[in-house]
């Protein structure tokens, strides 16, 4: 008996060792998909994309996933993919097991110790990220897009749309995609292809991110964030550092966060890639930086050694709102990517003087009963929060949310001189508050309380209250350093609120 449950368990081991080598072999939207079992975890948007992808071609596909979503299940439905949601992963494990897949494709948001995927894993299954397939399938129109990778904990989203902008000055067809909200399939399918796809990418889609060789690539900097998913700082850093791997062209880094440059020098990279630094001060040789109140590139001119190319100065900058320090680290780090595929200085300059930064960050909303209000609800961490902060005085706080696990302390305690009171809302609300209480002293610390006021209620409650602490001149900012979804349905549902809320006092 024993002889035969070796037996069995040896030729499942080889039956999964064939299936894992011909979904290996799956690296082109070229070959054969047809029949292969796919499971793809998760029905948000990623998962979507994922079903949709595969369905077309070939695969049969079942998505299971938790909360139900009426409109994508349709969607399912009609394009003939399998679909399986329960609340528990119990019965999410035991569907999974009975489909017995022969590739699992996971959607960011999963923890890398998820039960359904763990279980995959140990079984020998395949377990891919959205952005691992978007790679394989990169080949589908005969433009083969090259990729600009960027992360970062702060600055992505505005850094990616800033270099799209760049790239698209620069005659090139370019589309953002990833953690940005299209998903990197959706931009694989385009029929007319792109030159360039610009993709952010989080440190969720980056712990698995498999082997893809960007173009370019970039980490703006780093600072705790997402502590609860990766488990650790380390982990967490050490995901952000894969988005230099196996890059072709040029590793672009924040001279003033050593750690970004540390994570170019231990990557390993395709020969002949530079490494082009970005910072506020004159920049070396390979580096992009401020000369004089101008935006310089020095990375990419052939005289490098004693000249630079002038891009924009700070003044232009202040002009559309764009001169905060994070805001032009982010100029410099787009111009560093967009410089590195080809695109003339003169045509960069003509992109930043055209961009138009998204709603929510930092976003000046006027002078109303005499306070000045910014929504700045995309600062989803700390580090976020600190950019603004740092910028201001006098200031009427308004934070809290979902901290991740990231601890409030050293973010209030740095900028208590600044504070005028703050206003806590928010579900971790008990460290926030004990933090404000140690470093503020006497200034008024008031809480909304969610249950007495309702979802409606939080924001007109948190800007009343706001104005009764402000005094005529100071800022009533909104900067949670947390995330949202404990109250709201992200980022911009928090800022639309708040903005109808400051709104409703005029
Ligand atoms: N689900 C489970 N169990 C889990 C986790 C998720 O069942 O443990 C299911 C949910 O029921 C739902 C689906 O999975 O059906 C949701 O998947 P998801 O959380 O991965 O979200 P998507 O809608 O696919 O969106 C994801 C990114 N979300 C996350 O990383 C949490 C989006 O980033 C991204 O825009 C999108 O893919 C396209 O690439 C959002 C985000 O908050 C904006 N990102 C974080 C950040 O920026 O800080 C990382």
């Amino acid at each position: 008996m024993g002889a035969d449950v070796n037996g069995t368990g040896a030729e499942a081991a080889i039956y999964a060792k064939l299936v894992a080598d011909r979904v290996d072999a799956l690296t082109s939207w070229h070959h054969d998909w047809t029949g292969l079992r796919v499971a793809v975890l998760g029905l948000g948007v990623t998962g979507f994309s994922v079903a949709d992808t595969l369905v077309e071609l070939g695969s049969r596909v079942r998505v299971i996933y938790g909360a139900p979503d009426e409109e994508r299940e349709q969607l399912l439905d009609v394009i003939g993919a399998e679909r399986f949601a329960a609340a528990d992963n119990a019965a999410q494990l035991a569907d999974l097991e009975e489909f017995d897949p022969e590739l699992v494709v996971v959607s960011p948001g999963y923890r890398p110790d998820h039960p359904l995927t763990t279980w995959a894993k140990g079984r020998g299954i395949t377990v891919w990220g959205d952005i691992e397939l978007g790679w394989r399938l990169r080949d589908k129109t005969g433009r083969i897009a090259d990729w600009i990778c960027i992360t970062g904990t702060n600055g992505k989203t505005t850094t990616t749309q800033l270099t799209a902008h760049m790239l698209t000055a620069g005659g090139l067809r370019v589309t953002p995609a990833g953690n940005i909200g299209t998903p990197i399939l959706d931009a694989m399918r385009d029929p007319q292809g792109y030159d360039a796809v610009v993709v952010e990418l989080s440190s969720f889609q980056l712990d698995r991110l498999g082997e893809i060789s960007p173009y370019a690539s970039a980490c703006l900097n780093i600072a705790d964030d997402h502590l609860d998913w990766h488990g650790s700082a380390e982990a967490y850093r050490a995901a952000k550092a894969k988005v230099y791997e196996h890059t072709q062209v040029a590793c672009v880094y924040n001279r003033a966060d050593s750690a970004t440059e540390r994570m170019v020098e231990e990557a390993d990279v395709v020969e002949g890639a530079r490494a082009i630094s970005f910072g506020l001060d004159t920049p070396p040789p390979s580096g992009f930086g401020i000369v004089e109140g101008i935006l310089v590139d020095r990375g990419f001119h052939a005289e490098r050694g004693t000249e630079a190319y002038e891009l924009v100065t700070v003044d232009e900058l202040a002009e559309r709102g764009l001169a905060a320090p994070h805001m032009v680290q982010n100029v410099l780090a787009a111009s560093a990517l967009a410089r590195s595929r080809g695109v003339e200085p003169a045509e960069i300059a003509r992109a930043i003087l055209s961009f138009q930064p998204d709603p929510h960050r930092a976003q000046l909303l006027g002078d109303v009963r005499g306070l000045v209000w910014i929504d700045d609800s995309k600062a989803t961490n700390a580090h976020a929060a600190d950019a603004s902060l740092r910028a201001m005085h006098d200031v009427v706080w308004i934070l809290g949310g979902q901290l991740k696990g990231v601890d409030i302390d050293e973010l209030v305690r740095a900028h208590a001189i600044r504070l005028r009171g703050a206003v806590v809302i928010g579900i971790d609300r008990e460290p926030v508050l004990a933090a404000l209480r140690e470093h503020l002293g006497e200034r008024p610390v008031v809480e909304i309380d969610h249950a007495a006021v309702g979802v409606d209620g939080v924001m007109p409650a948190a800007v009343a209250r706001a104005l009764e602490i402000g005094q005529a001149g100071d800022t009533v900012l909104l900067s949670p350093a947390a995330a949202s979804l404990d109250q709201f349905t992200g980022y911009g549902d928090r800022g639309r609120r708040f903005q109808a809320a400051v709104r409703e006092l005029e």
